[in-house]
């Protein structure tokens, strides 16, 4: 049985789909402006069953992060803070090694560690906490810290940031997460987040840590001055870094949240948004594996959804999560393994715990109750 489609913008885009072809820039626009999110979702989730079958992915992880000193003030961000802030804080390598130990009893496969944009801490302290962390935790990836970061810290010590990534990379970083992206677009970067590295330099801080054979994922955030060819564009320089590299493991659309930000009078995305733009990154990025539907982020109860809608993946226990909660974020700060099992299965979907990888975690008895 076809499924039935209102929108009439949408059927030569279902003829695409169903052959396997890459859709336009102009098919990016005609999915972000339909509201038949039921056709947006059969779709997406034609693309998101031919790679993944029934599958759901999510794993057991733990974010830290460093420091909340950061020099770069976005407007789109609460969680920075300036250094002289007496709110700031910024851990010593012995507290990062010791809350990496914390919090509950089931074994974390990943660390997922981004922080601010600190003036002072040097490539130097980063190798010490990485190489400290594997030391601790043998088994656990380090997924950490941003482009952003990444290039801010290459400019500071004037490394080049392909040296800069080796050589955190000998210190035992073994990916990089996807934040920091934004919107590539200028104009609404220079509003959103001005102080930070643009468009094209986050995609050549990418580009160099694939060349070195770091995997990474990336983002976008979207829900504030941002318009739909301002999306679909980001989508596009994703995809385009993508067939270069085939070094992006999962993109995870960012919705922004106002609280506490210099963008707080921006109401918050909605449950419509939320959704859409799941289904139109599976859609637009058919050579990204992964599409993320961040819990944190979309509530569990969203999220949920849009495992039938275009994501295969919702993230991880993550145990302490503050970028979003300093951002009025009102979700748990973190949820128990069996929490996430819950929640895949009651969607109809077959969970399947993975590394950071993508592959599959073999829990046993033991497994369950140390930490490494
Ligand atoms: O880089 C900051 C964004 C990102 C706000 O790679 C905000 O697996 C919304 O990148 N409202 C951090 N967004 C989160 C992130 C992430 C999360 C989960 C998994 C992965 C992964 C990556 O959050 C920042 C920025 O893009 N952000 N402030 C805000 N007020």
């Amino acid at each position: 049985m076809q499924m039935v489609i209102d929108d009439s913008r949408l059927v030569p885009i279902r003829s695409k789909v169903e052959a396997g072809e890459r859709l336009s820039f102009d098919d990016g626009i005609a999915l972000y402006r339909t509201t038949d999110i039921l056709a947006l979702g059969y779709l997406a989730n034609l693309v998101r069953e031919r790679l993944h079958g029934n599958v759901a992915f999510f794993n057991v992880n733990r974010h830290i992060n460093p420091t909340d000193v950061c020099v770069a003030s976005c407007r789109l961000c609460a969680f920075g803070k300036r250094v002289r802030d007496p709110k700031a804080y910024t851990m010593s390598l012995e507290e990062v090694w010791q809350r990496a130990g914390e919090g509950w009893s089931e074994a974390v496969t990943e660390f997922h560690i981004v922080g601010g944009l600190h003036p002072e801490l040097s490539l130097d302290w980063y190798c010490e906490m990485l190489r400290g962390l594997k030391q601790r935790f043998p088994r656990v990836h380090l997924k950490a810290l941003t482009m952003v970061e990444i290039a801010y810290l290459a400019r500071r010590t004037r490394i080049p940031v392909r040296e800069t990534l080796e050589r955190l990379r000998d210190a035992g970083m073994d990916s990089l997460p996807g934040g920091g992206a934004e919107i590539f677009n200028e104009r609404v970067r220079r509003i959103i987040c001005d102080h930070k590295i643009d468009g094209r330099e986050w995609l050549e801080a990418a580009r160099a840590a694939h060349q070195l054979g770091l995997r990474s994922n990336c983002t976008m955030l979207y829900g504030h001055i941002e318009n739909e060819e301002d999306r679909v564009d980001h989508l596009i320089r994703l995809r385009e870094l993508q067939d270069e590299t085939h070094g992006f493991a999962t993109f995870i659309p960012l919705a922004f949240h106002p609280d506490n930000t210099a963008l707080q009078h921006i109401p918050k995305t909605t449950g419509f948004a939320d959704i859409k733009n799941i289904a139109v990154a599976r859609l637009m990025l058919d050579n990204i594996p992964h599409i993320k539907a961040y819990w944190v982020m979309m509530t569990p109860r969203i999220a949920q959804i849009a495992l039938r809608f275009g994501a295969d993946d919702i993230d991880g226990t993550i145990v302490e999560e503050r970028i979003y909660h300093d951002a009025g974020a009102t979700t748990a700060q973190g949820l128990r393994r069996a929490e996430l099992l819950h929640l895949i299965r009651k969607a109809g979907r077959e969970p399947v715990e993975r590394d950071t990888l993508y592959r599959p975690v073999e829990r046993t008895e033991a497994t369950f109750t140390v930490l490494v």
